[in-house]
């Protein structure tokens, strides 16, 4: 695919998808619970769509007139052992969830595969609190990796000090806890995304969650609910970026979901003096408003990794930007995603002349740098099926005025962001 960008800018108004980590988990929380869920705006994106084919496979009743998702949960003593493994697809979010809920699955012992990028993310990381519970987690070598198989049994609460912060081993241990009798806590040094703790409360349980510390005691019932997913602020961020870095832009962004704990990317934005406002329609959503502006450096470090982790590929080529070098640290979990997205990152916006310092755990971005091919004939920028990767590359070539670049391996794009160069072309309307 070739891009060209409209000399005016990107102009207009985006509705971006519903929330991954939310439509993940409405799925989830209205198969453990009793009764109807009705999921309202679900992310019809690869990966939301592979949770919803592993709980059928789990004998939950999922039904979809193509605008309403109506789960029938019976709770956890109900979902039945599925005659094929279960397909995670590309999706860390499925498996590590899952297997927290299949770990308290008395007696039933399941697989879950996954694609070739998933099957190389590790999964000692479940392996450790749900085996000190009581289940069974095994896999492939060392970092366990897909296949695995999850024998569950009745388990014993624990409380769990997590070595690195993520939402992912918090929530496997947190729904294990929901089945499990007495008090099960972890805690963690920065706060990751807490939507799993926001859900369990929402369902009608009971999940305290005070400075890092989180904990349920269970066992617990969740009734069914009524959900509409906010909009994704991951999937907000490519434009974002790009309205401040596109010549001439303006967009306006509709119904961004805001969780604190997702927000990181607003205040790096503000810290490098971009133009951005933020104006909320209620305590779930926001308008954002992004302008093209002089950037400057910026640290990003400690704290506010997780909540903008998923950005900093995308944040990354803002940097790229922005006047003086712009440090990321702290991020060393970029490199156990769908790829070593420090890696990725810096490959793939070297190939248009950008200077980037890779380090451990994270990357030194010295900006301000034209970005344009450096090499003669078609580069081509590739997504390492990554589909953060993709966006950022086709957000990345917006700038390329001259040379030629091509995208490839877009497809991974559907991951989370299926719609993404329709909008595009929305506000650009020069895709050739
Ligand atoms: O689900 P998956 O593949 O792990 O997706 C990613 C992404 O970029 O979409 C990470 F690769 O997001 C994770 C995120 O990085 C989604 C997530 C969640 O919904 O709980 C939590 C984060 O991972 P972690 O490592 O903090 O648990």
């Amino acid at each position: 695919m070739k891009l060209k960008i409209n000399s005016s800018g990107l102009r207009g108004e985006l509705t971006v998808p519903a929330d991954k980590s939310i439509s993940h988990r409405s799925i989830m929380f209205g198969s453990i619970a009793h009764g109807k869920t009705t999921i309202k705006n679900f992310l019809r994106a690869e990966d939301c769509l592979s949770t919803l084919a592993c709980f059928r496979q789990l004998g939950v009743e999922i039904e979809d007139d193509g605008e309403v998702i109506t789960v029938h949960g019976q709770g956890f003593e109900h979902l039945v052992p599925p005659f094929e493994p279960l397909d995670a697809g590309n999706s860390g979010t499925t498996v590590r969830l899952m297997s927290g809920i299949l770990a308290t699955l008395d007696g039933l012992s399941t697989d879950v595969i996954g694609d070739a990028s998933l099957s190389k993310r590790p999964m000692l990381r479940i392996k450790t609190p749900l085996e000190l519970m009581g289940a069974s987690v095994s896999g492939q070598g060392e970092k366990i990796t897909l296949p695995i198989t999850v024998k569950g049994t009745k388990l014993k609460a624990i409380h769990y000090d997590m070595p690195v912060a993520s939402a992912q081993v918090k929530s496997a241990i947190l729904l294990a806890g929901l089945n499990t009798p007495g008090e099960t806590s972890v805690r963690e040094d920065a706060i990751s995304r807490n939507h799993t703790e926001e859900m369990i409360n929402y369902f009608g349980g009971h999940c305290e969650s005070v400075k890092g510390h989180s904990s349920v005691i269970g066992p617990q019932r969740l009734e069914g609910r009524d959900i509409t997913v906010p909009g994704d602020i991951s999937s907000a961020a490519f434009w974002i970026v790009a309205g401040l870095i596109v010549p001439g832009s303006e967009i306006i962004l509709r119904n961004v979901g805001i969780n604190e704990t997702r927000t990181g990317i607003i205040d790096v934005v503000k810290a490098m003096g971009g133009d951005i406002k933020v104006i909320p329609d209620n305590e779930l959503t926001a308008t954002i408003v992004v302008r093209y502006s002089d950037l400057n450096e910026t640290v990003i470090e400690g704290e506010i990794i997780p909540r903008l982790i998923d950005e900093l590929p995308v944040i990354a080529l803002l940097a790229t930007q922005a006047k003086g070098d712009t440090m990321i640290r702290d991020a060393h979990e970029l490199r156990v995603k769908e790829t070593d997205r420090i890696t990725a990152v810096a490959t793939e916006l070297r190939k248009l002349g950008a200077s980037i310092d890779e380090t451990e755990d994270g990357m030194i971005i010295h900006g301000k740098t034209r970005l344009n091919p450096v090499a003669d004939g078609v580069t081509e920028l590739t997504t390492y099926h990554d589909h953060r990767i993709g966006m950022m590359n086709a957000i990345a070539a917006l700038l390329v005025d001259s040379g030629k670049v091509e995208l490839t391996g877009e497809a991974a794009i559907n991951i989370s962001y299926p719609t993404f160069f329709d909008d595009l072309d929305a506000i650009n309307h020069s895709i050739i």
